[in-house]
């Protein structure tokens, strides 16, 4: 199933009607697709296969972390490598039942400041909050090139925002909604000294500022990059572009920032976007652009300083590359960067330290490219090995392409090598893949997980909507060897794999985590102290209830609160026991969240409807979990006095 493919020129010739451009070739893409339509799954006995190396045995751990996104879903999952067991979900951009994301006064606060003023009365009748999320690219802080442990950085490219994730709780502190810009979707982190800057991709061109006064004149648009940094979670600056931003990487030396950027014809229509067979990458000046906003070298546009990096501009170059580049990825060798063809059967290998003689224009923007192999169809990601090896996916292909970066440098010359290694078949249509560190200059060459768009006949057939299927392969050998097939629900674009000895998270809240800092503060202004006490604090129609959990039993059996009150809620989870987690929900109201060892949880809702509801722990806690209930009594507003 897994034996090399020889190349298949007569595909070749179809990417030549994709680039040739218009519609058409969007027909010829959807054709090829179902030309790969599988053989029928096979029936019979299992067979075995080479599982044994994902196996890790009961009670043995996994040896990564892997972040994976989930698109659509709006969440980060953890998974563990290479059993490739799903471990956790953290909720970032979604609601979640579980945890009461979205729904606690913590993660609202959170969510409701992630809405820039503007966007905020939109939201007003859903309590100012978004309710969907599209989070593609989970990358995690760094220091000195390799992860550090401090947080993860995620984007929604839905509605405009980056989250950051507390990797020490594993739980989301931060969101923004970018301003001037319309998507985020690529977004990666400054690699050195630290991090440091969030580089956050444009995707759409939208008139800046977008207020109506201009409407049908593309030409008037415009696509943002923007950094964030990412210890305050502001927006440091942001450089107007030429083109639509699609992915972004950076380099080692903490000097330059580069995206992929398709759409140079600044179309708004399919045929247009295709006409031209060439886009290009931008590559950003940091020094220059940090040097820029010193000297007030910038427009100042809803409170950010914006910088003119269009065509021409001394903060940017705009380098040609074949039509419609994708993904962007930066070697471990800090040296090479390769931008991947999509609608081209190349990729193109930059070499950043020609970037320098690009700026003082001593060379051309071509002159810094150095190999630009022919891969096959669809090159969309490119993942590493930290020995000089090239991991591409294939999307048409449904393939991923090993290859080596020093042959392709030297067939780029011209000499007769070829630096293609091996091709191995994946299980369909690949997007993202990632190699085990191979985003940092730890790049250990030992795993590569292929992040598969269809699975078709790969697992039991659950109706038409069927899972993603990323796909675990042992590139430790010389040879890719596919080990194991993973189903996820929509849908992981990208993943990290981040050994586990950088990750070193808490198993028991601090009670002074700033997570619920706000309901310690409640607290201390009623004279409670949320660790001991449990009780009703009447303040006009507002009840702010506080009480205790102990595995089994609520610090308050009942409260008794009247029609019509806003009532908060404040549970603590007093038991300093690893894993004993306690829930809090109120039958029919709509009230459910976690509340994990030693941590505060509070939810505020309107006691609407009178009568006798039960709340009730959610996470089986004790022998006597079921008995862990109260009731909240809530007494009929008066009647108006009778006339
Ligand atoms: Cu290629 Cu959003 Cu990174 Cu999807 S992106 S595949
Ligand atoms: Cu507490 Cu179940």
């Amino acid at each position: 199933m897994n034996e090399d493919r020889p190349h298949q020129p007569s595909r070749r010739r179809v990417i030549g009607t994709l680039a040739a451009g218009a519609a058409g070739g969007v027909i010829a893409e959807s054709q090829l697709a179902q030309s790969q339509t599988p053989p029928a799954p096979p029936t019979g006995p299992r067979k075995e296969g080479p599982a044994h190396k994902t196996e890790v045995p009961p009670g043995q751990l996994d040896d990564y972390y892997v972040f994976f996104s989930s698109g659509q879903t709006g969440e980060v999952r953890i998974y563990g490598l290479p059993s490739m067991r799903e471990l956790m979900r953290i909720p970032v951009f979604n609601r979640d039942s579980a945890t009461g994301w979205g729904l606690t006064n913590e993660s609202r606060k959170i969510l409701q400041e992630g809405v820039l003023p503007e966007y905020r009365p939109h939201l007003a009748a859903r309590g100012g909050i978004y309710d969907n999320g599209d989070l593609h690219h989970p990358h995690p802080s760094f220091t000195d090139g390799t992860y550090d442990g401090r947080y993860l950085f995620v984007n929604d490219k839905s509605n405009t925002r980056v989250a950051r994730i507390r990797l020490d709780v594993m739980r989301c502190d931060r969101i923004i909604q970018l301003p001037n810009q319309h998507t985020v979707h690529g977004l990666r982190v400054q690699k050195y000294p630290r991090t440091g800057y969030v580089f956050c991709n444009g995707e759409y061109r939208v008139p800046v500022p977008n207020t109506g006064a201009v409407l049908d004149e593309p030409k008037k648009y415009a696509a943002m990059f923007t950094a964030i940094d990412g210890d305050t979670m502001k927006i440091a600056w942001q450089v107007m572009v030429d083109g639509n931003l699609d992915n972004v990487d950076a380099d080692y030396q903490g000097k330059y920032a580069f995206s992929t950027c398709y759409n140079s014809e600044e179309g708004v229509a399919l045929p247009e976007m295709m006409a031209k067979d060439q886009d290009w990458v931008v590559i950003f000046n940091l020094p220059r652009i940090e040097e820029a906003v010193r000297k007030g070298d910038y427009k100042e546009i809803n409170g950010v300083p914006v910088i003119n990096g269009r065509h021409g501009s001394p903060y940017t170059r705009y380098v040609p590359v074949p039509n419609s580049p994708h993904g962007m990825n930066t070697a471990p060798d800090g040296i090479h960067a390769v931008a991947n063809g999509k609608l081209s059967p190349t990729v193109t290998v930059f070499d950043v330290r020609l970037f320098d003689d690009l700026f003082n224009d001593k060379i051309k923007p071509r002159d810094t490219v150095v190999a630009e192999p022919h891969l096959g169809l669809g090159p969309l990601h490119t993942a590493y090995d930290g020995r000089g090896n090239a991991f591409t996916t294939l999307f048409l292909d449904s393939q991923v392409c090993k290859w080596n970066i020093d042959l392709a440098r030297r067939a780029y010359k011209g000499e007769k090598v070829d630096p293609i290694i091996q091709k191995i078949d994946v299980h369909y249509q690949p997007g993202h893949n990632h190699s085990s560190m191979g985003q940092t200059k730890d790049a250990d060459g030992k795993w590569l997980i292929s992040l598969n768009k269809f699975s078709k006949d790969r697992f039991l057939n659950v109706g038409p909507l069927k899972p993603e299927n990323d796909q675990l392969i042992d590139i430790s050998g010389d040879r890719m060897v596919l080990v194991h097939d993973g189903p996820s629900f929509s849908e992981p674009h990208d993943a990290t794999i981040v050994h586990r000895s950088k990750i070193n998270p808490k198993s028991i809240w601090s009670r002074d985590d700033a997570f619920f800092a706000d309901a310690v503060a409640r607290a201390k202004k009623d004279g409670v102290t949320l660790e001991s006490d449990s009780k009703v604090i009447r303040d006009g129609k507002k009840v702010r209830v506080y009480m205790t959990s102990s595995a089994p039993v609520f610090g308050l059996t009942s409260f008794e609160v009247t029609e019509g009150d806003e009532v908060t809620v404040h549970v603590t989870n007093i038991d300093d026991v690893e894993d004993l987690t306690h829930g809090f929900c109120i039958v029919n109201y709509n009230v459910q969240m976690e509340v994990a060892p030693q941590a505060t949880a509070s939810v505020t809702f309107v006691a609407d409807k009178p009568g006798v509801y039960y709340y009730y722990c959610t996470w089986f806690c004790h022998a006597m979990h079921m008995e862990m209930q109260g009731r909240m009594l809530v007494s009929p507003a008066k009647a108006a006095a009778p006339k």
